[in-house]
C-alpha cells in the first residue's frame, strides 16, 4: 500500500503513531518505526533538553525514520522547534495550535512538516503556508480535540487540499484504515491502540483501563473554556465535569488537572489521573508488540481493499 505519504516519509506501511504527551517516548516511537510505521516522539509539555535526549535515544535504538510531535502550547515550543531543525529530524507533526511561525525554519532544515488540523480552514491555511501533508483529526480522538468527526472531516479536507491527508480519530484496526482510505486518506495516525503496545512504558493500570474501556466510556472535559480534552471516565472526570457545570473558572479547573496526565501515565493513578484515550478504546482488547499490531492491521486492510 504505497502512497504519497509512505514515499515522502520512507516508511513501509501507511501507519503513523500519534504524538501522545508522556506516552509517546522513545521506546514506543522506536518500536513503531522498527515495525515499518512512523514512530513519533511526543514532546507534550516536556523541556527542550529532554526532547533532544529522546531524539538521540531513538537513533540509538533504530536506524528507521521517525518524527517528533510539537505540542504548541508547550512553554518551550520555540526551543523545541529549533532542536527539531538542528537535530535533522525527518518529520515533525504539530498539535493544539498553528505552527506557522516555525515553517520556514523547518523547511530550510529539510524537515517534512505535517500539522494536525481539526478543520478544513486550518488544513487550507497549512497547505498555503507550505506544509507537506496534514493529519485530519476527528473528535473521536483522545486528548485535545476539535468538533468535527473523522467521517466528516477527512473527505472534506481531502477535497480542500492537494497535499496528502492522513486520517486520525477512531482508527485502531484494518477496517478503520481501509475506511480512511475510502474517505481519501493516504495514511492513518493511531494513538489509543499504541498506548497498550508491549513496548509502551505507560503504567499497567492505564493500559488495563484502555483494555477494559467500552465504546461510551470516554468523556470530554473543558468544553466550556474552549479546551476540550477526551479521556476515560473516572473520579477525575466526574469531579471536573461537576465543577465545570457549576461554572468553575478556567484557573480552578486547570488546578484540578495539573500534572494529572503524568499521574496516570507514570504513577498509574487511574482514579485522579487523566486517562486520555479515544472512543475506539472499546475495540482495543490486548497488549501486543507494535510489530504484531501493524502486521494485523495491514493484513486486514489489504484483504478489505482487495490488494492481496
Ligand atoms: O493536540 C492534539 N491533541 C492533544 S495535545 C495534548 S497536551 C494537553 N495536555 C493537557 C491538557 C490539554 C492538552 C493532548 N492531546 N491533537 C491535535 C489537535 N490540534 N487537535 C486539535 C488541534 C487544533 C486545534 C486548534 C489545531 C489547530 C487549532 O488551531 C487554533 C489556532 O491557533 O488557529
Amino acid at each position: 500500500m504505497k502512497t504519497r505519504v509512505t514515499d515522502m516519509l520512507g516508511i513501509e506501511y501507511p501507519i503513523i503513531q500519534g504524538g501522545m504527551a508522556w506516552v509517546a517516548e522513545y521506546h514506543l516511537a522506536a518500536a513503531v518505526s522498527q515495525a515499518g510505521g512512523l514512530g513519533i516522539l511526543g514532546a507534550g509539555g516536556a523541556p527542550a533538553d529532554f526532547v533532544r535526549e529522546q531524539i538521540h535515544k531513538v537513533r540509538e535504538t533504530t536506524p528507521k525514520p521517525f518524527g517528533v510531535n510539537l505540542m504548541l502550547m508547550n512553554p518551550e515550543a520555540d526551543d523545541i522547534a529549533r532542536v527539531i531543525a538542528q537535530e535533522g529530524v525527518k518529520v515533525v507533526t504539530t498539535g493544539a495550535g498553528n505552527p506557522g511561525k516555525y515553517l520556514a525554519m523547518w523547511k530550510e532544515a529539510g524537515v517534512k512538516v505535517i500539522p494536525v488540523v481539526a478543520s478544513v480552514a486550518m488544513a487550507r491555511m497549512m497547505e498555503r503556508a507550505g506544509a507537506d501533508a496534514v493529519v485530519a483529526e476527528g473528535a473521536e480522538s483522545g486528548g485535545h480535540i476539535g468538533s468535527a468527526t473523522t467521517m466528516t472531516l477527512v473527505p472534506q479536507v481531502a477535497d480542500a487540499v492537494h497535499i496528502p491527508v492522513i486520517a486520525a480519530g477512531g482508527i485502531a484496526d484494518g477496517r478503520g484504515l481501509a475506511a480512511a482510505f475510502m474517505l481519501g486518506a493516504e495514511a492513518v495516525q493511531m494513538g489509543t491502540r499504541f498506548i497498550v503496545a508491549k513496548e509502551s512504558t505507560v503504567h499497567e493500570n492505564y493500559k488495563q483501563k484502555v483494555i477494559a474501556a467500552k465504546d461510551i466510556d470516554s468523556e470530554v472535559t473543558g468544553m466550556s473554556h474552549g479546551h476540550p480534552v477526551r479521556q476515560l471516565r473516572n473520579q477525575m472526570t466526574r469531579e471536573y465535569l461537576k465543577r465545570e457545570k457549576e461554572g468553575a473558572s478556567f484557573e480552578e479547573l486547570e488546578q484540578l488537572t495539573l500534572g494529572a496526565l503524568r499521574k496516570a501515565v507514570v504513577e498509574g493513578d487511574a482514579v485522579n489521573g487523566t486517562l486520555m484515550a479515544g472512543q475506539i478504546a472499546g475495540l482495543v482488547h490486548k497488549e501486543q508488540t507494535c510489530e504484531e499490531m501493524i502486521r494485523e492491521i495491514m493484513e486486514q486492510a489489504q484483504a478489505l481493499l482487495g490488494r492481496r
